[in-house]
């Protein structure tokens, strides 16, 4: 093999021309409600040409689609806390609720074959990518049908089937693993692009800034989603961050902070976002949220911020509540019918999660399975050594 040849296979290829389509052509104004944002919805660093317009439009059917997936989302949250309090979910589990505009937003701007990853407060992203209440339910059960066959539970939800890769546990991990996504996708010249989210606790990681580096030099086509839910665990930005506005951390990365309680705010800069990464470049993209659970179910989550800080949110930035009046005051749907329709999710809710209570769990020599690949590990250590099992099937005290 010659150099260039080693270097060709070596070296992502940087030289994948697109057609340069202006934002202004993505963002195409069409029939229906026009929506208006005030300028500090939006913050930029490093955008020259002002970033996402400060006005949307959207029919009315989408609308009430994007209210009914964050109620949705919302219900499911509330149903997990009482089978966890119940202890028919185990593990770590961590809820969305309070940051449902930020899934929710982000889907309604992203095309088909875009991919997604995530930490592990992911049950809202699982939704939105296409898995349903009943699958998300069973995997958080530990049965079979769930998407891991209840092997990953809560934090390990994963739809491959939409470009979903979870669901991860450690801390800023998924980071380097979307760069490599985003890498992919400029290999293969395909036009997706990649949304990459960590928290604002993940946001201080040395494997995030050599992402970003790596992501800038080949121009990978890559928006880095820090959901600012202003808490890792019981620390807050302030104490954790020299510099608390996660948008401008890119640094030769241009950023936005979005208010993520806004759900058509977080859809008009995902879709500026969309353009910028699919023809420019990686941008980071702040969304300031809040979670009204404490950080996973062991967690109150009211030693570190007060009552009141939750209560205040919950009443002056809702996301849903904002996006319900929206529905219901351009006559979309009558309070009525929305009450109505609300009941019926909620009854929906219950029943997909009761029916995959009632799922059957995996066999137990499957449980082993799917470790490192689909076979019988070679060597599977038991406390007692001596029972350790090699090849699947033969004890070691056998073989002495
Ligand atoms: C590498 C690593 N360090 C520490 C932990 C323990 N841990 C789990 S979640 C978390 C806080 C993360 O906060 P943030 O990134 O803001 O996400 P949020 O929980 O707010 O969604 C920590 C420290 C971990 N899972 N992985
Ligand atoms: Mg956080």
């Amino acid at each position: 093999m010659n150099t260039t040849q080693s270097l060709n296979r070596t070296m992502p290829s940087i030289s994948n021309q697109r057609s340069f389509a202006s934002y202004a052509d993505e963002y195409k104004s069409k029939d229906g409600l026009k929506f208006t944002f005030s300028q500090d919805q939006f913050k930029m660093h490093k955008l020259e040409d002002g970033g996402p317009k400060l006005e949307t439009y959207i029919t009315k059917e989408e609308l009430k689609q994007i209210y009914l997936d964050m109620f949705t989302i919302r219900r499911m949250e509330l149903l997990c806390d009482q089978y966890y309090k119940n202890k028919q979910i185990w593990g770590f589990c961590h809820l969305y609720d309070g940051q449902e505009a930020v899934c929710v937003g982000i889907e309604a701007a992203l095309k088909k074959g875009d991919h997604v990853i995530t930490a592990y407060r992911e049950h809202g992203w699982q939704y939105t990518r296409g898995d349903t209440v009943r699958r998300i339910f069973a995997e958080m059960f530990g049965k079979k049908t769930g998407c891991a066959r209840g092997k990953g539970g809560s934090m390990h939800l994963y739809f491959p089937e939409n470009n979903f890769y979870g669901g991860n546990g450690i801390v800023g991990a998924q980071v380097p693993v979307g760069t490599g996504v985003a890498l992919a996708a400029k290999q293969k010249g395909d036009g997706t692009t990649v949304v990459c989210a960590f928290g604002d606790g993940a946001a201080n990681q040395g494997q995030v800034y050599e992402s970003f580096n790596m992501a800038k030099l080949w121009k990978l086509p890559i928006i880095y989603l820090c959901e600012n839910n202003r808490y890792g665990m019981g620390t807050s930005i302030e104490r954790a961050a020299a510099v608390t506005d996660f948008y401008t951390r890119g640094d030769y990365i241009p950023g936005i902070a979005v208010d993520g309680m806004d759900v058509l705010a977080v859809r008009e800069a995902t879709r500026y976002c969309g353009w910028y990464t699919r023809n420019i470049g990686p941008i980071v993209l702040e969304a300031l949220t809040y979670r009204y659970h404490g950080h996973s179910m062991s967690d109150p989550g009211v030693s570190y911020r007060t009552p009141d800080e939750v209560a205040e949110i919950r009443q002056q930035y809702d996301p849903l509540r904002k996006a319900r009046s929206w529905v219901v005051d351009n006559d979309i749907i009558s309070e009525t019918d929305i009450k109505k329709i609300e009941k019926d999710i909620r009854k929906q809710i219950e029943t997909d999660a009761k029916d995959a209570l009632n799922d059957g769990e995996l066999d137990e020599p499957e449980l082993v399975l799917d470790i490192y690949t689909t076979g019988p590990p070679d060597f599977i250590r038991y406390s007692d050594y001596n029972e350790s099992i090699v090849n699947g099937k033969t004890a070691l005290k056998d073989m002495m």
